[in-house]
C-alpha cells in the first residue's frame, strides 16, 4: 500500500500531500538522462517544447539543461508511458488519491530551475491557466534533485483548493498569469523540502509557487498532470470558469478530441 488513509485525507484537507521515496534510483536516472538528452538535442526538436530561461534567450552561451526553464509536451514522447503510464508509481498513487481508475496523462512537463539563474514561478492555480475545466486533475511532481529553500523548493497555500479560482493577473517579466504574492497569507504557506524520488501530489486549484534559484545547486523536477477520463469536461460546463477566462481574455476549452489525444495512464486504456 503506497498511500495511507491519512495521506489521502491530507490531500483532501490541504490540497497536497508528499509521498517520500516513491520513485527509485533506476527510474530517476532514466528520467534525468532522458531530459538531459532532450536538452542537448534542443536545436533539432520543436521550439515550443522548451521554455528558456531569460538569461539564455538572448543567445548567451548556456548549453543543455542550464538554458531550460521548462520542458513542455513531454507526454508526446514514448517515455511518458514508461515513466508515468499504467502501473507506474505516479499513476497508481493518483488512482488511489482520487478514487478513479481511468486516468489520462493530460500534461507532462519538467522544471529545470538551473543553478544561479533559475527563475521564479509566481503564485498560481493550475486550473486558472489551463484552457479546460478538469475537476479531478492531479499533479504528481517528482524531485530529481534535492529541493531546498535555497534552490527554490515548491511552496503551497494550505487549504486554498477549497476557495475557488482567484483572480490572476499578467505583469511585465512574469512567465504566466499569476496571483499577486501579497495575496498569499504567510501563516498558511508550506515549503516542501524534498529528496530525489519524493513526490508531491496536488490538485488543480491549490495555490503554489517556487522562488528563483540563486544557489549553486540545480533543482530539477518533472510533473505529470493526470485526470480521470470520464470526469473531463469542456470548459463550457463551468460557467464561472468561462467568465474568468473571458475577463482575462484567455483561450477557453477545446473539444473532446483534445483529451482523447492524451495518453492513457490506467489499465483501462491499455
Ligand atoms: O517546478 C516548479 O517550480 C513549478 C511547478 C508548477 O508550477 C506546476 O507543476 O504547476
Amino acid at each position: 500500500m503506497m498511500l495511507s488513509a491519512e495521506q489521502i485525507a491530507q490531500y483532501e484537507r490541504d490540497g497536497f500531500v508528499v509521498v517520500r521515496a516513491l520513485f527509485d534510483e533506476l527510474w530517476r536516472t532514466g528520467v534525468s538522462d532522458w531530459l538531459t538528452d532532450l536538452a542537448q538535442r534542443r536545436e533539432q526538436l520543436p521550439k515550443e517544447q522548451f521554455v528558456l530561461e531569460a538569461a539564455t534567450r538572448d543567445g548567451s552561451p548556456h548549453s543543455s539543461l542550464t538554458a531550460v526553464r521548462k520542458f513542455e509536451s513531454l507526454n508526446k514522447h514514448p517515455e511518458a508511458l514508461r515513466y508515468f503510464g499504467a502501473g507506474s508509481p505516479g499513476a497508481l498513487a493518483t488512482e488511489k488519491l482520487i478514487g478513479r481508475d481511468d486516468l489520462r496523462i493530460i500534461y507532462l512537463s519538467a522544471f529545470a530551475k538551473p543553478a544561479g539563474h533559475g527563475s521564479k514561478t509566481p503564485w498560481h492555480q493550475d486550473q486558472a491557466l489551463w484552457p479546460n475545466w478538469m475537476p479531478t486533475a492531479t499533479s504528481c511532481w517528482v524531485a530529481l534533485d534535492p529541493c531546498t529553500h535555497e534552490n527554490g523548493c515548491l511552496q503551497f497555500l494550505r487549504g486554498s483548493h477549497r476557495e475557488g479560482l482567484a483572480e490572476h493577473v499578467m505583469t511585465e517579466g512574469t512567465p504566466h498569469q499569476h496571483i499577486p504574492a501579497d495575496h498569499a497569507d504567510p501563516d498558511r504557506i508550506v515549503s516542501v523540502l524534498m529528496q530525489p524520488g519524493d513526490a508531491i501530489f496536488f490538485g488543480g486549484r491549490v495555490w503554489h509557487f517556487s522562488e528563483a534559484n540563486g544557489s549553486p545547486q540545480r533543482r530539477l523536477g518533472i510533473v505529470a498532470v493526470y485526470a480521470s477520463n470520464r470526469e473531463l469536461h469542456d470548459a463550457a460546463d463551468n460557467a464561472a470558469f468561462v467568465r474568468q477566462k473571458q475577463r482575462l481574455n484567455r483561450p477557453i476549452g477545446s473539444d473532446r478530441s483534445w483529451y482523447e489525444s492524451r495518453p492513457w495512464a490506467s489499465e483501462i486504456g491499455r
